[in-house]
């Protein structure tokens, strides 16, 4: 007997993976976790029947969501990490020895518990002494937060579900007053290529560039995710992510990492036509 995990990326699109075992399953008052093994991805966490993660693509996400942001502001001391229970981003931080202190909002204690059993690799650094996990609603959060992060990392789910209010006016408004005077903003920015996608992606961009003066998008492939091609949202008071990259600072460094590059830093600001011109005009005429 064969099983199969199967996500609809649309209403008539559907992309399974293989699986040995389905290893874990619960439902909590935010959303159901299921963690499964597969052959071709390792290990595999869905919430809501979304994979969030997977063992084998997982450091294209992490590193992008990380180290874009981290090559440009290199003041970094005080960070704010929205979702992300499974820890990838913030071992990713982790690696930078001038943050200071890095909080962490996950609205679902069980998934940062399940993440620990299932995915140790990931959760390496929730222990780090510069880490307070806070569980709490991100959007209630930082509303009584006023000047008080460099960077704010917004790893989220999609914008349904407990994800919803991470891609509202209101929550970006609240972030860019817990920004520091050069404060960035960086998001998942969903994908541009299925129409329901495409639409939350558009939304989030408006409202974004409502709120922060400087707003630009960036692209990975990510497999295991819709279509495959995902964006991320790079928001500031002013700092711009090409002109004040510092490549040499952050060669010096000397992190290795398997996805990102500063010469891909460069590139992943370009954008093919038809996502320029939704940014742009939003969806009219594309669909
Ligand atoms: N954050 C979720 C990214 C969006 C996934 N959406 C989807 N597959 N439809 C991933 C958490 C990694 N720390």
């Amino acid at each position: 007997m064969e099983l199969w995990f199967t996500e609809n990326h649309s209403d008539s699109v559907r992309f399974s993976i293989r699986v040995d075992e389905h290893l874990y399953t619960a439902e909590t008052d935010y959303q159901r976790i299921d963690v499964f093994q597969s052959l071709e991805f390792g290990k595999l966490l869905a919430l809501d029947g979304y994979v969030m993660i997977t063992e084998k693509d997982e450091f294209i996400y992490h590193d992008m969501i990380v180290h874009v942001p981290m090559a440009v502001k290199k003041d970094v001391k005080n960070v704010l990490v929205i979702g992300a229970g499974d820890g990838g981003t913030i071992r990713e931080l982790c690696r930078y020895n001038t943050i200071e202190h890095i909080d962490l909002v996950e609205i679902d204690e069980k998934v940062v518990e399940v993440c620990k059993e299932y995915f140790p690799s990931m959760t390496v650094s929730l222990d780090d002494k510069r880490v307070d996990i806070h569980y709490a609603d991100g959007l209630r959060f930082v509303r009584r937060k006023i000047n008080e992060y460099d960077l704010i990392i917004v790893d989220s789910t999609d914008p349904f579900g407990p994800g919803e209010g991470l891609f509202t006016k209101e929550f970006y408004g609240n972030c860019y007053n817990a920004l520091t005077e050069n404060g960035v903003l960086v998001n998942q920015h969903e994908s541009p290529f299925y129409i329901n996608d495409a639409k939350a992606m558009c939304a989030a961009h408006e409202r974004i560039s409502s709120v922060f003066p400087l707003h630009r998008v960036y692209q990975a492939h990510i497999p295991t995710y819709a279509s495959g091609h995902w964006l991320f949202g790079f928001a500031s008071k002013g700092l711009d992510p090409l002109k004040d990259l510092d490549e040499d600072y952050w060669n010096n460094l000397g992190i290795r990492t398997k996805y990102y590059n500063t010469e891909l830093h460069k590139g992943c600001f370009a954008l093919p036509n038809y996502v320029i011109d939704m940014i742009k005009n939003g969806l009219e005429g594309e669909y």
